[in-house]
């Protein structure tokens, strides 16, 4: 069913190959333009980052950056518009290898909503980094079950949304990101505007 009310949506933005709209940076801001139409609006955007590839040496540097959104559309066409938007940008060769996708655009959540449920949304927050590696959830969780996890995230979204509160853990944005050890923002900065 549709919302008839608009809600504030957090989009995470991740690049580290080029696509057919250039090096990571160009990509993003080409994302945030093609994602920006009918029914989502951007609201706030952060600086860019620059963030080491988690887990460590597992690719190249990325680009990530967060912005706000407001939308009356419900979170399965949010995902799905994201979707086309990396679609749309495809990938380029990066010597041969087809690796790790050139754009990533996550929705780490939409207002309060819990999907598919609390235990569920609960049991992904929880899996051991080890599964994380190899099972994806197929149906869509929210919010994103690593958002307290990231530093690559959570600077970013503090940027741009640091008051917004996880309806489950209970905690800000500003609050999780204080509550990630340093060594989750090693190699980090953020890129001259
Ligand atoms: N996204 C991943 C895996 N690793 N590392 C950084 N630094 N930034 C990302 O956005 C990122 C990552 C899968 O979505
Ligand atoms: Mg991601
Ligand atoms: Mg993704």
């Amino acid at each position: 069913m549709q919302n008839t009310i608009e809600s504030l949506g957090l989009l995470a933005l991740g690049a580290n190959l080029p696509t057919s709209a250039g090096n990571p940076r160009d990509s993003l801001k080409e994302a945030i333009r093609r994602i920006n139409g009918a029914g989502i609006s951007f609201r706030a955007i952060s600086r860019f980052w620059e963030t080491p590839a988690f887990p460590a040496g597992s690719g190249p540097d990325y680009v990530n950056a967060a912005a706000t959104i407001v939308t009356d559309l419900p979170a399965e066409a949010v995902l799905a518009r994201l979707h086309e938007v990396e679609a749309s940008l495809g990938r380029v060769r990066d010597g041969g290898r087809w690796g790790a996708r050139g754009i990533d655009l996550d929705l780490l959540a939409l207002g309060g909503q819990v999907f598919p449920d609390e235990q569920g949304q609960t049991a992904w927050r929880d899996l051991p980094l080890e599964e994380q590696m190899r099972r994806a959830p197929e149906e869509l969780i929210l919010p994103h079950p690593r958002l307290q996890d990231r530093g690559f995230v959570l600077a970013p979204l503090a940027e741009v949304a640091p008051l917004w509160r996880h309806p489950i853990i209970g905690a800000t944005v500003a609050e999780m990101l204080t509550a990630l050890p340093s060594a989750s923002f090693e190699g980090m900065r953020p890129l001259a505007a």
